[in-house]
This record gives structure tokens, sequence and C-alpha cells, in this order.
């Protein structure tokens, strides 16, 4: 009787509860927040300032240098082109308003080695080829939509009682479990196609899940984990993207040049990642990435680093550990990574109750990225002021902080459409 009302209380709570224990020393109090200086994105190591476009260049070579080196690693540059299998293509899907599309992009030749399932929408009436969004998920793309022509996949799940991992056929009741952040219909109807991927498919998403994801596959004979300034998972997932997009260049449907990559929480930091490093991408979506993401990690506010590392050992690269309780320290800021964007459009975005993300970080990163963005002549909107809730900024750079908690809502969506419209629909496109 006991255990059943403490049941009953624990499901009454279940809404309140923060969706885990929150570590004893984490700041949730402005004014406590130390007085912090950020390295100077138009600034050389040795100095010198960055006043051209050209010398700019030279310079996000630097920076992108110092990511690889202490925070994300470094990701393998494809040597060959990884041969996808022919798509299975569906020309009447939901009915008759998209074309889908399912490929298989294996990752190496061993046929029980990783490999990618590629999910895209297109519109079906679309005359000429479309802009896309492309973004990882995280529960496997049937949970994308209820569509019964997705593929069933396997997805990675923990059994509660040993902790342990294991890849199984995904359960058919979680059809469109996360069609919540994935408006598919919105986003065909507005003339853009989606297209995903379930990012355990490029490497599971726990603590020794390397040895089922693409990282091995790049060591060299003997090596058994990577060097402290190789890729972690992050970096894995973030090369994912990069190959998806590989894919979506060679399909005529779609203009590959118009590619928005986007993603929510981790996958939000992926996202940023994956577009600095690849200039492919002509826009990147951040929702709530918080620390390691779009969040300014001088600031100790919510989570920190070495929070990250120790519930997550496997996301950064190992030099990034040596940034422990020493935030100071690192050569880089989250408005680098931003800037390494440049002057591609970056949409951050941040919701009131995820303060463990650190939405007034988020913001701010957009203000200090903001100068590189001038200095190569693209406008940006007014960052003087946080915009107050459901109030979107959007120039080259976008921001909206939204009521509610973290997660990636219809309304988030409408904000990228118009941001995606507004950079992808100029006359002449
Ligand atoms: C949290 C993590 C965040 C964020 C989030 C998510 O637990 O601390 O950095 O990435 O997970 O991805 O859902």
């Amino acid at each position: 009787m006991r255990s059943f009302r403490a049941l009953l209380a624990l499901l009454l709570l279940w809404p309140a509860l923060p969706a885990f224990a929150q570590p004893a020393d984490v700041n949730y109090d402005e004014a406590k927040v130390p007085k912090y200086v950020l390295p100077d994105p138009l600034r050389f190591s040795d100095g010198r300032p960055v006043k051209t476009a050209q010398q700019w260049r030279q310079r996000r070579l630097e920076i992108l240098r110092l990511f690889e080196t202490w925070m994300h690693g470094r990701c393998p540059a494809p040597k060959v082109r990884l041969r996808a299998q022919p798509p299975e293509v569906e020309r009447n899907a939901l009915g008759g308003q998209a074309v889908r599309k399912q490929v298989v992009i294996p990752f190496s030749n061993d046929p029980a080695g990783p490999r990618m399932h590629l999910l895209i929408y297109l519109p079906a009436k679309a005359s000429r080829p479309v802009p896309m969004f492309l973004g990882l998920n995280f529960r496997g793309n049937h949970a994308v939509h209820a569509d019964p022509g997705i593929w069933l996949g396997e997805i990675w799940v923990q059994d509660q009682k040993t902790k342990t991992w294991k890849k199984q056929k995904a359960d058919h009741t979680t059809r469109g479990a996360a069609a919540s952040r994935w408006p598919v219909e919105k986003i065909l109807a507005r003339g853009y196609g989606l297209a995903t991927a379930y990012y355990g498919d490029i490497e599971p998403d726990f603590d020794g899940g390397m040895r089922y994801g693409v990282r091995p596959l790049f060591f060299r004979p003997g090596q058994r984990e990577p060097a402290p300034d190789e890729w972690g998972a992050i970096g894995a997932w973030a090369w994912g993207l990069s190959r998806a997009l590989d894919y979506l260049e060679t399909d005529r449907e779609i203009d590959a040049r118009r590619v928005a990559v986007i993603g929510h929480s981790r996958l939000g930091k992926t996202a940023l990642w994956a577009a600095a490093q690849d200039t492919r991408f002509a826009m990147a979506i951040s929702n709530d990435s918080g620390e390691g993401g779009a969040a300014i990690t001088r600031r100790r506010f919510g989570e920190q680093i070495h929070h990250i590392n120790a519930r997550f050992p496997h996301w950064f690269c190992l030099n990034y550990r040596k940034f422990d309780h020493r935030e100071d320290d690192l050569p880089v800021d989250a408005h680098m990574l931003i800037a390494l964007i440049a002057p591609r459009p970056v949409y951050v975005a941040s919701a009131e109750e995820d303060r463990w993300a650190d939405p007034r970080g988020e913001f701010l990163a957009l203000v200090h990225a903001a100068p590189v963005y001038r200095l190569l002549g693209r406008p940006v909107p007014d960052l003087r002021e946080m915009p107050p809730a459901n109030k979107p900024v959007m120039d080259t750079l976008g921001y909206h902080i939204r009521t509610g908690k973290h997660d990636i809502t219809a309304w988030d969506w409408e904000q990228y459409l118009a941001f995606a419209d507004r950079h992808f629909k100029r006359a002449g496109r």
C-alpha cells in the first residue's frame, strides 16, 4: 500500500520533475555568474586584428583548428564517397502530398557494420529542385511520422535493470511517437523537403557505444581509442550529417545548395558543429542546444563543462576534459562556433524553462558572433536587448526564446520556416 501511494505521488509529480537529477553545484542565479572575458574572434592568436574578409578566412581556419584540438576533435576527411544503395521511392506518400524516399548508406563494406537509413520527404508537386531541412532524430525514423511506409528500423535501448544497451527492432507502437517535433506536412506545404536519420545509426549515444559506430572505421592499425584531439560522438554525428548531404547532392529533385541543418539539444550542438566544418550547409538551426552548443561556456549558469563531461564522457574529444572547472582557459567559446558558420544564416532558439541550457548564454553567443557577420557585410538584427518571450528577431542571424520547456515544437518550426523563406526564397532563386 505504501509503495502504491509513493507511486501515485510520483505520477502526480511527474510533469514537475526535471528530466534528471540536477547536480548540486549548478548555478541558476544571474548575480552569481562571475565576470568573464571572451576570446575575440576578430583577433588572430598572435594578437593581430582581423580587418578584412580575406583575413577572416585565415582566422576562421585558426578557430576551426582550436575547436578540433580542444573540444570536438578532428573528423576524418572522407577518403571515398560512400556508395548508397538505390533508394526505395514512393511517389504517392502521405495521401499524395509527398514523395517518400528511403535509402541505406553503408559506412563500410562489412554487412554487419554501421549504416545510415536516410528518410526523405519531398513535396509531391515541386516543379524544380527543392530546398531542404536535414536533421538527425533521437528515436528512429519511424517515430518522426505515423506514415506506415517508414521502415521500422533497429534502435538502441537500455535495459532499465541491467543498464546494458542493446540494438533491437523498434516497436511498431512507437510509430509517430516523436511526430510533434517534426511537422512534416507543414514543411512540405511550404515547399521544403525534409531529410532525417536516426543518430544511433552513426554511433549509439552511450559511453562505450563508440565501438558500434563509425569512429573505429578510421582507426589506425592497433588503435583502440581516439587520440586526445580526435573526434567524439558529436563529431561522429556531425560527420554523418555531411554524409547525408553527400547523398542529397546526388538527388536531382533536391537543391543541395539550399540545405538547412537543424537539431534539438545534443543534436543542436551537432548541427552547429556540422555547419561550422562543412560550408556546403547553407544554414544552421540550433534548438535549445545549450552547453557545448550555442550557450557561452564562460557564463557559469546551468550546465557547465564538468557536468557534461561527467554525464556524457563520449560526446567531446578527450582534450575537452582538461577544461572541467576551467572554462576561462578554453581557447574558444560558443560565439566562435557561430562565427565559423558566417556569413551563412544561423538561427538560435531557447526555451524559458530550459534554464539548464542557459537561454541568455545562447542569446549572447549571437551577440558576440555578430561582429564577424558585420565584417562580412551581412545584416544582423538589433541584438542590444534579449527579445521578450515568443518575439523572434531575425536577419542573417535569428533568435527567439519561447515560453515552455526544453523541446522543439510546431511554433519553433514556424520561425525556422519563416527564416528559411527569408534566405532561401529570395527573388531569382
Ligand atoms: C542534457 C544535456 C544537455 C542536452 C540534453 C539533450 O541532459 O545535459 O547538454 O544536450 O541532454 O540533448 O537532451
